[in-house]
C-alpha cells in the first residue's frame, strides 16, 4: 500500500509519545512525495491543540508538477476509455472509500474535530456517494439535435457533444472536507476531466488519503492529484493562475472567490463558486413548532454552525416568537459539547483558534450593539485537557437593529438571531434584505403560502419544512454574492464539459 505519510526525522517536543508526528504528502501524477518546497506547517487539533500531522507545502514547481501530470493525463489511458469503463472505476473509488470508511472517518475528525457521529452518517457516506452518482448519471445524458432546411433541399443535421474541459483546479475548504472536495472530483472526472485539488490548510488528510483510493481503484496516474499549502503567495494561489489549468471549481469564502475570480480572469477561464450565506429561517405562526425547532436547531448548530447553508437569521411570527425562543434555548443549553469519539458529542470545536477569534468577534460586537444573549456568548470552560481547543458557546441572540454586523455578515458558527415579524410581506423582504443568497428555510404548514413565499426569496436553495434534505440529482449553488454556476444532476456539466455544435450538410 502507498503511503500519505513519512517518518519525521525531527518528533517535536510536544509529541506526548515521542512518536515522530505523521507528515501529510502531494500526491501526484499517482504518487505520493514530499516535493521540492521543503517547507511544511503543522496541522494542529481543535478539540485540544495537540499536533496532528505535519503537511508539505507546494512549492511553484510541485503545482506545475501536478498540473503538466493531470495535462498529460488527459491524452492518455482515461481519454480512451468508453463511458462504461470511466464509471465503472469511478463506482470502484466509491466502494474504496466505503471499505477504507475507519480510516477516513479518523482522519477527517482529527483534522476537523466534528462528533463521529456526525462525520460517519454525513461526511463519509457523502464522499462515497459524490462518486457513485456523477457516474450513473454521465451514462444517462442526452444532447440536442436538430434538423434543418438548406437551399438545395437535402438538409443538415446539428447535434451537440460534450466534451471534457481539460485539467480543472479544485479549491476545497476545511468545514466539510471530504465531502465538498468529492462533490467536485466526482463530476469532474465523470466527464473525463482530470484534476488538481488543493485542499484546505485546515484539513489536509481525507484528500490526500484519496490518492490511494484512487490508485487501488485503476485511476490512472495524473487523473487525480493533490498539492497542499495555503490560499495567497502558496499552492491554491499558484493553482489557480496557472495557464495550463483549463477551469476552476471553488467553494469558500466569498472574498475568496473574488480573489480567485481574478486569477480566472488571465485566459478567461471559467469558473464555478460555492461560497458564503446568511441564511434566513422563517418560521410562521402555523407551523410544527417541534418540526421548526428540530430543523432550526440543526440549521443552526450542526458542525458547530460551520455549514455554508446554515441558519443565522430566525424570523419568527409574532404571535409564537417567545415560545420558539425558549425552546430554542432550551436546546442549545441541551447540548453536550465534547470530544469526537463520545457518542454523547453532538458539539464539536471551532475549526481553528483563529477562527474562534473570529467568531468571537461577532460575539462582542453583538452585545456592544445591543443584543439581549438568550444563551451562551463566550468560552466554555470543559476542563484542562480540552484547553487548547478551539471551543466556543452555541449562542443566540434578540433585539439587534437590522443593520448591524453581525445581521449583514457571515459568522460562520454556532449562533443565530432571532426577530419577531407580523405579515408575510415583512417575513419575505427581512428574508432578501442580505447580499448572500445561498439558502433559505420556510416553516409552515399552509401549501400556499410555502410556494409563494418560496418563489419571492432570492437564493439559489429553499428548503420548507426541512433542511439539508439532499437529492443529489438537483441543483445546488447560490444567487448573488453566494456562487457562480449551479453544481449538481445535469448541472454541473454546463461546467465540467465544453459542449459543441456539430452541423452535418447532408
Ligand atoms: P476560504 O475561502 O478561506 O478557503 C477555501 C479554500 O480556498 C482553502 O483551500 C484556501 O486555502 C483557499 N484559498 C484561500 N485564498 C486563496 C487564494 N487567494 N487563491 C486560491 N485559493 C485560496 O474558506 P474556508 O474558510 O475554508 O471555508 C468557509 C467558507 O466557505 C465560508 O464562507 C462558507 O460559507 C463557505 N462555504 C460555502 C459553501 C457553498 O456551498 N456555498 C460550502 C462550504 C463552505
Ligand atoms: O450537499 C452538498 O452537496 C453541499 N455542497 C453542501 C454544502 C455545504 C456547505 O457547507
Amino acid at each position: 500500500m502507498i503511503a500519505t505519510t513519512l517518518p519525521a526525522p525531527d518528533a517535536p517536543a510536544d509529541s506526548p509519545t515521542g512518536a515522530a508526528p505523521a507528515r501529510v504528502l502531494h500526491f501526484i501524477d499517482g504518487t505520493y512525495t514530499a516535493g521540492t518546497g521543503g517547507r511544511v506547517f503543522e496541522n494542529r487539533s481543535p478539540v485540544d491543540g495537540r499536533l496532528v500531522s505535519l503537511v508539505h507545502e507546494a512549492s511553484r514547481a510541485d503545482v506545475d508538477d501536478a498540473v503538466r501530470a493531470a495535462r498529460a493525463a488527459l491524452k492518455g489511458p482515461w481519454s480512451r476509455m468508453t463511458v462504461e469503463q470511466r464509471t465503472a472505476i469511478l463506482h470502484a473509488v466509491a466502494d474504496g472509500i466505503t471499505r477504507r470508511f475507519d480510516d477516513f472517518l479518523a482522519a477527517e475528525c482529527a483534522d476537523t474535530g466534528k462528533p463521529r457521529s456526525l462525520a460517519s452518517h454525513i461526511d463519509i457516506p457523502r464522499g462515497a456517494a459524490n462518486f457513485k452518482i456523477f457516474a450513473d448519471l454521465v451514462k444517462n445524458v442526452a444532447t440536442e439535435c436538430f434538423e434543418m432546411a438548406t437551399p438545395d433541399g437535402r438538409g443538415a443535421i446539428n447535434y451537440a457533444r460534450r466534451a471534457p474541459r481539460g485539467v480543472i483546479a479544485v479549491i476545497s475548504p476545511w468545514n466539510l472536507p471530504l465531502l465538498l472536495m468529492t462533490w467536485k472530483v466526482g463530476p469532474a472526472l465523470a466527464c473525463g476531466n482530470t484534476v488538481v485539488v488543493k485542499p484546505s490548510e485546515e484539513t489536509p488528510t481525507t484528500t490526500a488519503l484519496l490518492g490511494e483510493v484512487m490508485n487501488e481503484a485503476g485511476v490512472p496516474p495524473g487523473v487525480f492529484n493533490v498539492v497542499h499549502g495555503f490560499g495567497p503567495d502558496s499552492a491554491g494561489a499558484f493553482l489557480t493562475a496557472h495557464p495550463e489549468v483549463d477551469g476552476i471549481t471553488f467553494t469558500g469564502e466569498t472574498r475568496t472567490g473574488e480573489a480567485i475570480m481574478k486569477a480566472a480572469a488571465a485566459g478567461v477561464r471559467p469558473v464555478s463558486f460555492e461560497l458564503g450565506g446568511k441564511n434566513p429561517a422563517l418560521v410562521f405562526a402555523d407551523c410544527d413548532m417541534d418540526a421548526a425547532i428540530e430543523g432550526t436547531m440543526r440549521s443552526v448548530f450542526a458542525n458547530c454552525g460551520q455549514v455554508c447553508l446554515g441558519t443565522e437569521r430566525v424570523y419568527v411570527e409574532r404571535p409564537i416568537f417567545e415560545e420558539f425562543v425558549s425552546r430554542l434555548k432550551a436546546g442549545a443549553e441541551a447540548l453536550r459539547l465534547g470530544r469526537p469519539e463520545d457518542p454523547e458529542t453532538n458539539l464539536g470545536p471551532l475549526i481553528s483558534a483563529e477562527h474562534r477569534d473570529k467568531v468571537l468577534s461577532y460575539y462582542r460586537k453583538a452585545v456592544a450593539d445591543g443584543a439581549t444573549v438568550v444563551t451562551g456568548g463566550g468560552v466554555p470552560d470543559l476542563g484542562p485537557e480540552l484547553a487548547g481547543g478551539s471551543w466556543i458557546q452555541p449562542t443566540i441572540w434578540t433585539g439587534l437593529a437590522d443593520d448591524s454586523a453581525v445581521m449583514r455578515e457571515e459568522i460562520f458558527g454556532p449562533c443565530c438571531h432571532v426577530r419577531p415579524f407580523d405579515t408575510e410581506e415583512e417575513a419575505v423582504a427581512l428574508a432578501n434584505d442580505t447580499p448572500y443568497g445561498l439558502a433559505a428555510a420556510v416553516w409552515t404548514e399552509n401549501v400556499s403560502r410555502a410556494h409563494r413565499v418560496s418563489a419571492r426569496i432570492d437564493a439559489g436553495i429553499v428548503w420548507v419544512n426541512s433542511w439539508f434534505l439532499r437529492d443529489l440529482r438537483t441543483p445546488f449553488g447560490g444567487s448573488k454574492a453566494s456562487g457562480i454556476g449551479r453544481e449538481g444532476g445535469v448541472h454541473g456539466l454546463e461546467f465540467y464539459t465544453e459542449l459543441k455544435n456539430v452541423c452535418i450538410k447532408l
